[in-house]
């Protein structure tokens, strides 16, 4: 009976230590392990940027780094592992937005190998909320052929690592010599195909931490919400854009959980997101472009262009009958670059006459009932002339132009003829 109960004390302790080992082995792959919230050697020193709050929630093996606080670690340099970084605060997608970072996807300084799997940005309106996640490896924890990936949602994928197997949660498109590739993905509960991959992009590794600028710009047909989502990822070439139609149709709303997600699997990489600049509205600025006559710097032409903020395109000259191409006139604004939210800038450009040959405007002042007050013969050079105003006459008031005058300045050419004819009373 003492043995007897001797044996089933055992027992019972052998049972609970292999429930504790099991519950164990089932647990610790979804939590943290303490060596990995350090701070991460990387191989060039991040951008600086807000510090992460409380708003920002970080799931599965992402932490935010202790040294660069506007850094989340969605991967630690180690095999198998995943993780995702969400703001608490829902997006609006009837407001513009512009959301701007730079991403590590590379070992620990202490490590080599090759890069896996990717950054995931995702717009999603997972019932999960803030902890929604997919698989890991090439699933970069938003993907999984099942009801597993991340529902009503878009994402625009950084993808480190080429797959080309079609037995797990995604494949990917081809160019032979690239390593890298990015692309706007929906995922969906089946396997994601290289012609799931939309206006793919394709590019090498790097060690750098790569500028990602997102931007979206609401667009209604009608009452419908529509957007364009647009990117550009390490100054490749331009932005990057993907319409929707219908928000709804995507997201089942418009307000929209965001975040970015990562996975590794075979490859230990480090994948890092620090953040530059919080999604924002985009504000507009204003470009002026004036141009101008070189030696009278009279403005043949003037434009104003409203623009959103950030990079501006080229300005270039205009054509102008008479004269030379035109140049950058100094302490002109640069004819492209970048602005900021509100601010004005001025494009000047110069143009030089071709060639100066001799014309002629009349000016005549004339009194309502037709009494001629003054009258004066104005030798000019062809080009730009004026401006010939009103004058002050005794006992007169000045009524305005007569109907069938010249303009008071503008542009006349050689041997030509102008009138101008100024009424009084
Ligand atoms: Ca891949
Ligand atoms: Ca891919």
């Amino acid at each position: 009976m003492k043995n007897g109960m001797k044996f089933w004390a055992k027992k019972r302790i052998l049972t609970l230590l292999v429930t504790i080992a099991v519950a164990l082995t089932v647990l610790l792959p979804a939590m943290p392990a303490m060596a990995f919230i350090g701070p991460l050697s990387y191989y060039n020193t991040p951008p600086s940027g807000p510090a992460v709050d409380a708003t920002f929630k970080t799931n599965g093996y992402a932490y935010n780094d202790p040294v660069f606080r506007n850094v989340v670690i969605l991967t630690p340099s180690e095999r198998n592992v995943f993780g995702s970084v969400m703001n608490e605060n829902k997006l609006d997608l009837s407001k513009s937005f512009r959301c701007v970072t730079y991403l590590y996807q590379y070992m620990e300084t202490t490590k080599k190998g090759t890069v896996g799997d990717g950054i995931a940005f995702l717009l999603h309106n997972d019932p999960r909320g803030v902890y929604a996640r997919g698989w890991g490896g090439n699933g970069m924890n938003v993907y999984a052929p099942n009801f597993d990936y991340v529902k009503n949602s878009m994402v625009i994928e950084i993808d480190s690592y080429y797959d080309n197997n079609t037995n797990f949660a995604s494949c990917d498109p081809y160019l032979a010599g690239s390593t890298s590739h990015s692309a706007f993905v929906f995922p969906k509960s089946s396997m994601i195909f290289p012609m799931d991959h939309f206006k793919t992009q394709f590019f090498y590794q790097s060690i750098a931490w790569r500028k990602l600028t997102v931007e979206w710009t609401p667009q209604y047909n009608g009452n419908v919400l529509g957007g364009t989502l647009s990117y550009n990822f390490d100054a490749f070439s331009g932005m990057s854009s993907y319409t929707i139609a219908n928000v709804n149709s995507i997201f089942g709303g418009s307000q929209v959980w965001w975040g970015f997600s990562s996975a590794t699997g075979a490859n230990g990489t480090a994948n890092a997101v620090a953040f530059k600049e919080l999604p924002a509205p985009v504000a507009n600025a204003t470009i002026n472009v004036l141009h101008k006559d070189q030696n009278s710097g009279a403005i043949l032409k003037a434009e104003t262009f409203t623009v959103p903020s950030g990079y501006y395109g080229t300005y270039q000259p205009a054509k102008f009958n008479g004269y030379e191409d035109g140049t950058l006139a100094p302490g002109s604004a640069a004819p492209s670059g970048t602005i900021a939210a509100g601010e004005i800038k001025t494009i000047v450009y110069n143009y030089k006459q071709i060639t100066v040959q001799p014309a002629t405007v009349i000016v005549i002042h004339l009194t309502e009932s037709g009494t001629l007050l003054k009258a004066e013969v104005k030798n000019v050079n062809s080009g730009y002339y004026g401006p010939f105003l009103n004058e002050s006459f005794a006992g007169y008031s000045y009524v305005g132009l007569d109907p069938y005058s010249d303009a008071v300045s503008g542009m006349i050419g050689g041997g030509q003829l102008k009138f101008i004819t100024h009424r009084y009373r």
